[in-house]
């Protein structure tokens, strides 16, 4: 049976279409690299902002992957997006492909800081995205009752406050923008949901939170990406109401970490 999932507008839009349709040939390089997207997806985000920022060769395919087709799985083993297939050869999770790509194109602009400390305040900065601003966020979807609401709103408040720490301004590395930016920038378009619907408020994170979203929202390869508004709401709506059923929704609402 299908699930509601799988009801999402079938392509890019907006300025996104615009980049999509740019991308459609194969590379001709000699390092073949198909990018498995969803427009929609803030995952998807990641790596396509890493391929925009390196200026990377890519050709565009869209991928449905709450359809779980046979193809797909053969890429992607938990047939999410996104994958890519580098010279033939597949491989998935949005920070996973955002390293690789770092590896595979050493000619392209860096998405680290250059001094190994910052380096690893990057991937620190990584974590606590991973570990406590997005598990949080589903939560604050999710939640249904008021109270869960207001401890979630709070839980991403602190993610978002741990995050901010470090930030130099206008990026996380000053005028260098790097996977720790990357990595928090695909929900800066997605705020405004929390904010209409779960009480959020980017000024209740503080002054240097509230820049660097304004910093990001301003960023060439950002702007790229994005679809129509209206064509996210459709997809967010199922979150606030807890019908969704992809793999982040059902492990959020079962407790779990998300896959
Ligand atoms: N940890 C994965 C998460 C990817 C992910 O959850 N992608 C969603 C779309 S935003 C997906 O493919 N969902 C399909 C499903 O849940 O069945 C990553 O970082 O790449």
């Amino acid at each position: 049976m299908p699930t509601p999932d799988e009801a999402i507008h079938p392509v890019a839009t907006g300025a996104a279409a615009t980049t999509v349709a740019l991308h459609q040939q194969p590379t001709k390089d000699g390092n073949e690299l198909v990018f498995y997207s969803g427009w929609f997806c803030p995952f998807v985000a990641r790596a396509w902002l890493a391929l925009e920022e390196k200026g990377v060769p890519y050709q565009y395919k869209e991928v449905n992957p709450y359809k779980k087709e046979p193809e797909f799985l053969a890429i992607s083993p938990k047939g999410l997006v996104p994958a890519i297939k580098y010279r033939g050869k597949p491989l998935h999770e949005s920070l996973v492909i955002c390293d690789f790509l770092e590896e595979a194109y050493p000619e392209t602009p860096s998405l680290y800081p250059k001094d190994p400390y910052d380096r690893a305040q990057a991937r620190l900065a990584i974590d606590v995205v991973s570990k406590s601003f997005l598990p949080a966020f589903f939560r604050l979807l999710q939640s249904q009752e008021v109270e869960k609401q207001a401890q979630a709103l709070e839980e991403v408040y602190q993610g978002l406050r741990k995050y901010s720490e470090r930030i130099q301004g206008p990026f996380y590395f000053g005028d260098q923008f790097t996977l720790a930016d990357i990595v928090l920038a695909p929900w800066v378009a997605r705020l405004h949901i929390v904010e209409k619907h779960r009480n959020f408020s980017a000024s209740a994170v503080g002054p240097k939170f509230e820049q660097w979203v304004e910093a990001v929202k301003g960023r060439e390869s950002v702007r790229k990406i994005l679809s129509e508004e209206r064509y996210y709401e459709e997809i967010y709506g199922r979150y606030l109401r807890d019908e969704a059923q992809s793999e982040a929704a059902k492990a959020t609402r079962a407790g779990r970490v998300i896959p």
